[in-house]
């Protein structure tokens, strides 16, 4: 069954008269769609089933998180049906449908009217969207974190990323590991630094909070009117988490002058006026929420989230390219290598860093 027979199928599961459905967005895991039928909009998704293999876990996630969401919203006046995601059932009530191939596919209702970015052309914009992902974090306190499964265990923990990454190094699958001697190196000088976030973690510095934990600006909507943060999307990997992974993984997207996968590194730079703009946002969305400690170690957060991302880039090119989307030869090397030159260049600025976050 090809994926145009399994999205045939899917339309027909979702909607009683069918309907048309074009690619949409430039997220790295899932197949999305646009789908018009009856006159409304929808997203479809076929569920990257290498990445998640426990879909009804993870729909049980979304399902919870977003009923809470909801009803927080509505308490407080505002608009649920806008400010949080929607799973659209299939015909038969389920929260997702399984194809004849074994392919997954699962809706929302569309939220139109909204604006995406892939990269943070101002400090302004980018202090926007922490106010957005602050907000997400807030609204999620009163959330029981036990009633999440831990859908992808060890997603943020840099100590295994790194295990992962020697393994795949070991394993030479693509026969490419001649290839990033200089990367590896890059990792290997700053091993004693890996453990920091998990090592704070386990030594209660830090407090376990439900977390988005894949806060990339392309997965927050915005407002085309209002031109202000909307809705948080993207929930398939909310879990019990550190609010740094949210920081962190937040300020190593949009805090940088050029795209994930550039490949001309002279274009890449980490912009200090953009880290302290996401550090103000949080500071007048999640205020209080955060302690002194959370807010000392955000430029740790950031480095090790960049970091751990390059890694995960890399780890994925000696793999043969199996977990991210590529689009061509040699991406997943290009975004590992824009990794560690936003971690050099944070490097540079450390001290600037550690005075905007308040020290
Ligand atoms: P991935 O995990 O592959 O990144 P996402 O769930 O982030 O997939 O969706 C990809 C893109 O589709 C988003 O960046 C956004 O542009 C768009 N999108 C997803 N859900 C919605 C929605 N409910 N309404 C409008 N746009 C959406
Ligand atoms: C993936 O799904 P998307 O494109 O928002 C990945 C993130 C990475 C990001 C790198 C489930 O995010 O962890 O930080 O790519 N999501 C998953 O761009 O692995
Ligand atoms: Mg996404």
């Amino acid at each position: 069954m090809s994926e145009q027979q399994g999205l045939a199928a899917a339309l027909a599961a979702f909607f009683p008269a069918g309907g048309t459905a074009q690619r949409h967005g430039s997220g790295h895991i899932h197949d999305t769609y646009r789908v018009e039928a009856g006159g409304k909009q929808y997203i479809l998704q076929r569920i990257n089933r290498q990445v998640f293999p426990c879909v009804k876990e993870m729909m049980e996630n979304i399902a919870a998180v977003t009923g809470h969401l909801a009803e927080v919203l509505r308490a407080q006046g505002r608009d649920a049906a806008r400010e949080t995601l929607h799973i659209l059932p299939t015909l038969a009530g389920e929260p997702f449908y399984r194809d004849e191939a074994g392919e997954y596919w699962r809706g929302y209702d569309f939220i139109a009217g909204t604006a995406v970015f892939q990269q943070a052309e101002t400090p302004e914009l980018f202090g926007k969207a922490a106010q957005g992902f602050g907000q997400f974090l807030r609204l999620l306190e009163g959330f029981p974190a036990e009633d999440l499964h831990e859908v992808l265990p060890d997603f943020h923990n840099t100590p295994v990323r790194f295990r992962q990454m020697e393994q795949a190094l070991r394993e030479d699958r693509a026969g490419r590991a001649g290839e990033a001697q200089r990367e590896i190196d890059f990792v290997l000088h700053r091993q004693g630094e890996l453990g920091l976030l998990t090592g704070a973690l386990a030594a209660g510095e830090l407090p376990l909070r439900v977390t988005h934990n894949d806060t990339k600006l392309n997965n927050l909507l915005f407002d085309e009117k209002t031109g202000e943060p909307l809705c948080v999307i993207d929930l398939d990997t909310v879990m019990p988490g550190l609010s740094l992974y949210d920081f962190g993984d937040a300020v190593r997207f949009g805090a940088s002058t050029a795209e994930e996968d550039e490949r001309d590194l002279s274009k890449v730079r980490f912009s200090l006026p953009h880290f302290a703009a996401y550090v103000e946002g949080y500071r007048r969305s999640a205020g209080e929420t955060l302690t002194r400690r959370e807010y000392e170690l955000m430029p740790e957060g950031a480095k090790l989230m960049t970091l751990e991302c390059g890694m995960r880039f890399l780890t994925d090119y000696f793999n043969g390219d199996v977990y991210f989307h590529t689009r061509r030869p040699g991406q997943n090397l290009d975004r590992a290598r824009t990794q560690f030159a936003l971690v050099e260049d944070m490097e540079r600025q450390w001290d600037a860093m550690k005075r905007a976050a308040g020290q």
